[in-house]
């Protein structure tokens, strides 16, 4: 846990940052900036956002997860039980009145009354979660005291239900704390320490929490704690805190140690850290903001012509925004001409094997059919549909990522440029006015694409429709048999070039998704220096007072102790 623990409860870095982002917007706005409208917006979205931190408790079924989370919160909200119970995760935090929502993994949401809980989360009621819940989050006006953290309840791990096992452990990354608990009468299993092992990548605050602690006489407890500290020392090579828990005696003493030792520095932390955010993000805004009253100020003081050269000078040919309009265009549409043949490299490699797998598969399943030819036909298309779907579906889910080849290149070269005319044109402000402009955060967003739909319907290929009843099958089976393989490396070859072809379609939206942005940083940079040059004439007092205030609001918010 960190040291920097600040308890007082509103620091005024809050007010400064805001106040000092509402002068830089409103100095933006009047003098035309435009480029830091995005870096502004994402500064005051922190201000709204304001993201909890969870605070997972895991460890093996019947470890008295749920019962330590009821206890906590003085309200039996989770059911709990002498056989496996919990089989979805429970996000529990504060909220002005009761509530409980249901995610479910289709997407879809639902409130249902705090009593209900165990309806979805109980394994009994709610049996190897065939409901598909994703999650359920509790709100309740009794967290008012760990406001900012949220408690998160989870499936027991080593249980015979494998998947409360899944559950839990695809969910680690999101821990922001665990608190794992281990009951204080069982020694620390193997699957305790492999658990500990693994959260230790994702979180630095691991916390272990010796339940059921009523078990046990004082000096047993004392042994107890003993013995765990040296065997996670041996085992692990570490030290973590330990508390003792019980729900049923002295829980008021085991729960006062938890909130101070624990709980109270989690959420002051977690303030300190957010606190540290909000500067250097505010700070970054204030200096870019800055910089481009420095360079209005110098060119307020010039005269109208020479003005005009100073433009010609800063925004010579190599920095202007036609050019680099173009340059980012090429660059775009050179990396979506390769993306077909980059993803059909990848693809070629699927073609052989499963033409190979299919037509073997086909035999075997041709033998099981029976009718005219008419229903053979319908068959063999039918199954042509739905096995080419499978497949497609599980290329596409296997091998998506490798796609994204002439994505990366494209990031990679649009970023790089964008760098390039940053530097050509910092480098000319600098030259001719002597002013530093600050670092800019242009970071080109990668948005990733979305699966496509890979349906392949009924390809009518057979225009024997009308004739089909003239044909004795018992003479000609077999010979439409063999047409029908004889078409599987057509119909792989076509399917693969389909889910190439979508494929290319998303990469390259995706490609011109970033060419946008990155044109619109150019535009919105050389529109920014254009409308500072023509616009700052005999200003010169006003800029000079904006340069006061904001430096003032800089040089506070830098020196401000988190
Ligand atoms: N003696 C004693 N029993 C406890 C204590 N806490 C929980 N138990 C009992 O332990 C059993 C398991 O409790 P749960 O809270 O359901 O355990 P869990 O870890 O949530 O279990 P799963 O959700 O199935 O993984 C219940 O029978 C509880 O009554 C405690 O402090 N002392
Ligand atoms: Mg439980």
């Amino acid at each position: 846990m960190g040291n920097d623990v600040n308890p007082m409860p509103s620091p005024p870095i809050q007010h400064l940052a805001q106040e000092g982002l509402q002068k830089a917007r409103s100095i933006c706005d009047r003098m035309q900036i435009l480029t830091l409208d995005r870096q502004i917006e994402a500064c005051q979205g922190l201000f709204v956002e304001n993201p909890p931190i969870d605070v997972a408790i895991l460890g093996q079924f019947k470890a008295g997860k749920s019962s330590f989370v009821n206890s906590l919160i003085g309200q039996n909200v989770l059911p709990v039980g002498v056989i496996p119970v919990t089989t979805v995760i429970s996000r529990l935090q504060f909220g002005e009145r009761e509530r409980a929502t249901v995610s479910f993994f289709d997407g879809t949401r639902k409130e249902i009354p705090v009593a209900d809980l165990d309806e979805y989360t109980a394994e009994a009621k709610n049996p190897s979660n065939q409901k598909s819940v994703e999650m359920v989050d509790i709100e309740l006006p009794a967290l008012a005291d760990y406001a900012g953290l949220r408690l998160v309840d989870t499936p027991g791990l080593g249980s015979v239900f494998k998947a409360h096992m899944a559950v839990s452990a695809n969910w680690l990354p999101e821990v922001g704390a665990a608190v794992l608990a281990v009951s204080a009468d069982r020694p620390l299993s193997e699957n305790d320490l492999q658990l500990i092992r693994e959260l230790t990548q994702y979180t630095p605050r691991i916390i272990l929490l010796l339940t059921k602690a009523d078990l046990l006489s004082p000096s047993q407890q004392d042994e107890v704690v003993k013995f765990f500290e040296d065997t996670v020392k041996r085992e692990l090579n570490r030290e973590f805190p330990i508390f003792l828990y019980s729900t049923k005696t002295d829980t008021g003493r085991f729960r006062h140690r938890l909130e101070a030792e624990l709980f109270f520095k989690l959420a002051v932390n977690r303030d300190f850290e957010f606190r540290k955010i909000l500067q250097h993000k505010a700070n970054s805004v204030i200096r870019g903001c800055l910089g481009y009253l420095e360079l209005a100020l110098k060119t307020s003081l010039q005269a109208d012509e020479d003005r005009e050269s100073l433009r010609r000078q800063i925004l010579d040919e190599k920095v202007s925004f036609d050019s680099m309009r173009e340059e980012l265009f090429f660059i775009a549409r050179e990396n979506q001409k390769q993306t077909r043949v980059f993803i059909m490299n990848i693809l070629q490699g699927f073609m052989k094997p499963l033409w190979r797998e299919l037509t073997e598969r086909l035999e075997r399943d041709m033998k099981t059919w029976r009718g005219n030819l008419w229903q053979l036909t319908r068959r063999y298309e039918q199954w042509v549909a739905d096995t080419m779907t499978e497949e497609m579906r599980r290329i596409s889910k296997q091998e998506h990522r490798h796609f994204y080849g002439t994505l990366k290149k494209a990031h990679a070269s649009l970023a790089r440029s964008l760098e390039a005319f940053r530097m050509l044109l910092n480098g000319n402000v600098r030259k001719v006015l002597g002013v530093s402009l600050a670092e800019a955060e242009w970071d080109i967003k990668i948005a990733e694409p979305e699966q496509p739909d890979i349906r392949t319907f009924r390809a009518s290929n057979y225009n024997l429709d009308l004739i089909w009843f003239l044909i004795p099958m018992f003479l000609f089976r077999r010979a439409f048999e063999k047409r029908f393989i004889e078409k599987i490396p057509w119909e792989v070859e076509t399917n693969i070039n389909r889910l190439a072809a979508q494929w290319e379609d998303r990469v390259n939206a995706a490609i011109d998704g970033m060419h946008r942005q990155a044109v619109q940083y150019v535009q919105d940079e050389t529109a920014t220096i254009e409308a500072l040059l023509s616009g700052a004439r005999g200003r010169t007092e006003e800029i000079r007072q904006m340069i006061t205030d904001l430096q003032m609001i800089s040089d506070h918010l830098e020196k401000m102790r988190c």
